[in-house]
């Protein structure tokens, strides 16, 4: 297929996509429990926006010519690398759909789609949309169901020529080996993350707790980069607490369809069990537990927004990504310092900095060991913006033109003049 006529077939879905918000958005919010609105106003728009950007690139992808040595004409052709097996979680099955898909077709591959046994249904949904946008029948296929069986096929299957996953890091170093021991596919992972939000003394106290508490509760907290290590100036600290704490009683937790509703559930049994274990582990390791600290109701995997201050670096708590709405207020006193704990972290996602020092703001950027610093900001996941993880968060990265090379092959070309010109 012409470069030109998938771009035209990427913008068609992306119209269908777009006139469909409210049933995208209702089935994401059946499968995953979060905020309707959140999933109507927020993240179809965002799939939607995913989806014309990559549509741009379609016809933008090209080679060089290279200036070798000696009497050749050498050049580059950027091929599709082929089957692309994709694996995606459960928190975000719209928005990983399109992280995945969107660079995938606009390179020109085709793809096995394995969506997360939690979340099934809208990424079929979205998929029926590309299919009535035009895109032949076996270019996108999505596959439901569980990951030993139908992931790990894909991640070791002898035909599928790249892996790209997002999940827990453990299982992403399962699909690395599955990918090593069979075809050595080269896979992108995008895997667990603990975060650090920085608030310098500097600060305005009252925005950077609304973006603090943004940074962690968002999608019950349930976010590979959610901000789950706050860490607070002393010379602020005092009075950052008490305001989290304020803003966490007023978070406003209940069914995820009605209007107004800032978090849902947790999104199953599992992941409800662990993050009560994580707090029950906070508080015997002896952080205050400012507010929150059990289940809400008796129906439902509903937590309440949890607040803990006094939070040591090595407590479990402050280690683990605990993937749920529980805050974790750490003291720090100077710049050097909180560089050090930032990074003493296995993972490297990303990191928040809040400060009106610009000198501060990219001390700290270039000192963090990160692939997203965000200054003054939080979450702000356009198109065009790369995302990945250093250390165990991950490799390679997704979005903007980075995630191109990851569904490319280069093919050099080679051929000797007879008659040079010079
Ligand atoms: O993740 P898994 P789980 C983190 C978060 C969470 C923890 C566990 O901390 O509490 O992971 O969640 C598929 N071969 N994140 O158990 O197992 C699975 O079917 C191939 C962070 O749900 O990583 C699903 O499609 N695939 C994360 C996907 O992997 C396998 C988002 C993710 O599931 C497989 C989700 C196997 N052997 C959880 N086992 C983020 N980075 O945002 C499972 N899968």
């Amino acid at each position: 297929m012409t470069a030109y006529e998938r771009q035209r077939i990427l913008l068609r879905a992306a119209d269908l996509l777009e006139k469909h918000n409210d049933e995208l958005a209702a089935l994401e919010t059946w499968d995953n429990g979060k905020p309707y609105e959140q999933a109507a106003k927020i993240e179809v728009p965002m799939l939607v926006r995913l989806i014309r950007y990559y549509a741009g690139w379609a016809d933008k992808i090209h080679g060089l010519t290279v200036p070798a040595d000696g009497p050749y004409h050498v050049q580059t052709l950027h091929e599709p690398i082929g089957v692309a097996g994709q694996i995606i979680p459960w928190n975000f099955p719209l928005l990983m759909f399109a992280w995945k898909v969107g660079p995938a077709l606009a390179c020109g591959n085709t793809i096995v789609l394995k969506t997360a046994e939690q979340t099934p249904l809208s990424a079929l949904y979205a998929a029926k949309l590309f299919h009535e946008a035009g895109l032949p029948a076996g270019v996108l296929n999505v596959v439901s169901g569980f990951g030993p069986t139908a992931g790990a096929a894909l991640a070791s299957h002898m035909e599928v020529d790249k892996l790209a996953f997002t999940g827990s890091t453990d299982t992403g170093k399962v699909v690395l080996e599955l990918a090593a021991k069979s075809n050595l596919k080269p896979v992108t992972l995008e895997l667990g993350g603990k975060s650090p939000f920085i608030v310098c003394e500097d600060a305005d106290v009252d925005q950077a707790v609304e973006l603090a508490h943004f940074a962690l509760f968002f999608n019950q907290g349930q976010c590979c980069c959610a901000g789950s290590r706050t860490f607070v100036h002393e010379s602020v600290y005092d009075e950052f607490v008490e305001k989290a704490k304020a803003r966490a009683l007023k978070r406003v937790v209940g069914d995820p369809f009605k209007g107004g509703i800032e978090q849902g559930p947790q999104i199953d049994s599992d992941q409800f069990e662990k993050i009560l274990r994580y707090i029950r582990s906070g508080v015997e390791s002896g952080a205050t537990l400012e507010t929150g600290g059990d289940k809400l109701g008796n129906k439902g995997f509903y937590i309440q927004p949890t607040v803990f201050s006094n939070v040591k670096d090595g407590m479990l708590i402050a280690r683990d990504e605990i993937f749920g709405p529980v805050q974790s207020i750490l003291k720090f006193k100077d710049l050097g310092e909180v560089v050090q704990r930032a990074n003493n972290t296995r993972y490297g996602l990303a990191a928040g900095v809040f400060t009106t020092n610009m000198d501060t703001a990219y001390t700290l950027t270039r000192a963090l060991r990160v692939g997203t610093v965000w200054i003054n900001c939080f979450d702000t996941f356009d198109a065009a913006i790369p995302f990945g993880g250093y250390k165990m968060s991950g490799q390679g990265r997704e979005k903007g033109e980075y995630s191109l090379k990851n569904y490319l092959q280069v093919k050099a070309v080679v051929n000797p003049l007879k008659n040079p010109a010079w």
